[in-house]
């Protein structure tokens, strides 16, 4: 799937990149911070949830190294663990990109919360600080 491992690391940098870009864009109308559109909501919520399982595709032993990155060991030392924090993220996304749809604003608040809660999950036991 990736002749190199700097292909896959920059693939998943990539793929988890654009995933926060249209996440924050949904995230910041939870907050209050830019106004609610349900219609653009649920666009970005499109986007992410086509997204989700792409990062973990490019996972793989041998990946660790090639070109900076921030994956743990523990990626690969824990690999069922970090299969399951992976699955939460998407089962959270697939609930948000089903609230997005209703376009109920508190349905979505919710479902942002569950989202940025497995994100942080796993940057906290898989990710390193810079
Ligand atoms: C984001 C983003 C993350 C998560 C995380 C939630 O918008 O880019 O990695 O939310 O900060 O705690």
């Amino acid at each position: 799937q990736f002749q190199k491992p700097e292909d896959a690391i920059k693939y998943r940098q990539g793929a988890f990149t654009v995933m926060a870009s249209h996440f924050g864009r949904i995230a910041a109308m939870a907050q209050g911070k830019v106004p609610f559109d349900a219609k653009a909501a649920a666009f970005n919520a499109n986007i992410v949830n086509d997204l989700a399982a792409l990062p973990f595709t490019a996972f793989g032993e041998g990946t660790d190294k090639g070109l900076p990155n921030r994956a743990k060991p523990e990626i690969w030392k824990e690999a069922a663990k970090f299969k399951s924090a992976g699955d939460k993220m998407v089962a959270e996304i697939g609930k948000l990109d089903a609230a997005a749809k209703t376009g109920n604003l508190d349905a979505i608040k919710a479902a942002v919360g569950g989202v940025g809660q497995s994100c942080k999950a796993c940057h906290d036991d898989f990710r390193a600080e810079k």
